[in-house]
């Protein structure tokens, strides 16, 4: 039986600490779908649909295209999605105390829900300070974010209208 695991996050935008957590976790599963997900609690700076298109471009960069699907998921439970496609597993990366914290209760939850189980991944040191939201914020003030983000992200954010 082939094990499928989900990925999801806001990914507003991709981040290289992101990658690191799909990349790991490709290497664990037989097939990895990363799932964009709205977070209502957070005010989204890119459309749902670029979101999923930066991050199919990071891992065709990274070359680990092979068995990552990457889609989104707006309506509904998250194990719904994961039910659906016959996923067992969530994986989600933890930086901290606050990320083990929030994810906790909808790992219990989601178990309760649907027996879907969840891993937890330790960030790569090199990557552990970076979220979405200081890409947001480093970008605005215009200063350089390809320390934190694929190069793809570096290149729309420069340019949002390139193609
Ligand atoms: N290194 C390692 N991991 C990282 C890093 C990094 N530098 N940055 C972020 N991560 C991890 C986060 O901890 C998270 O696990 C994941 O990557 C995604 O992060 P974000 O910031 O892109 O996404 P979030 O935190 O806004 O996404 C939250 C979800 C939308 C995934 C969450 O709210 C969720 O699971 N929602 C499901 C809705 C649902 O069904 N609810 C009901 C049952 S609980």
């Amino acid at each position: 039986m082939s094990r499928i695991a989900v990925v999801p996050g806001s990914f507003d935008p991709v981040t290289l600490g992101h990658l690191d957590v799909i990349e790991r976790a490709a290497a664990m599963f037989d097939e990895l779908h990363v799932v964009v997900v709205h977070n209502p609690g957070k005010t989204a700076l890119l459309p749902v649909a670029q979101r999923v298109q930066l991050i199919e471009r990071a891992i065709a960069d990274a070359g680990i295209v092979g068995k990552i699907r990457v889609t989104s998921w707006m309506v509904g439970l998250l194990v719904d999605y994961c039910t659906d496609v016959g996923a067992s597993v969530l994986v989600k990366g933890v930086r901290s105390g606050v990320d083990v914290a929030y994810e906790t209760p909808m790992a219990i939850v989601n178990r309760n829900l649907a027996g879907v189980e969840t891993v937890f991944l330790l960030p790569d040191p090199a990557h552990a300070h970076v979220s979405s939201s200081l890409v947001r914020q480093v970008s605005a003030l215009g200063g350089d974010v390809s320390p934190y983000v694929p190069r793809a992200v570096a290149e729309f954010l420069q340019s949002p209208s390139a193609p």
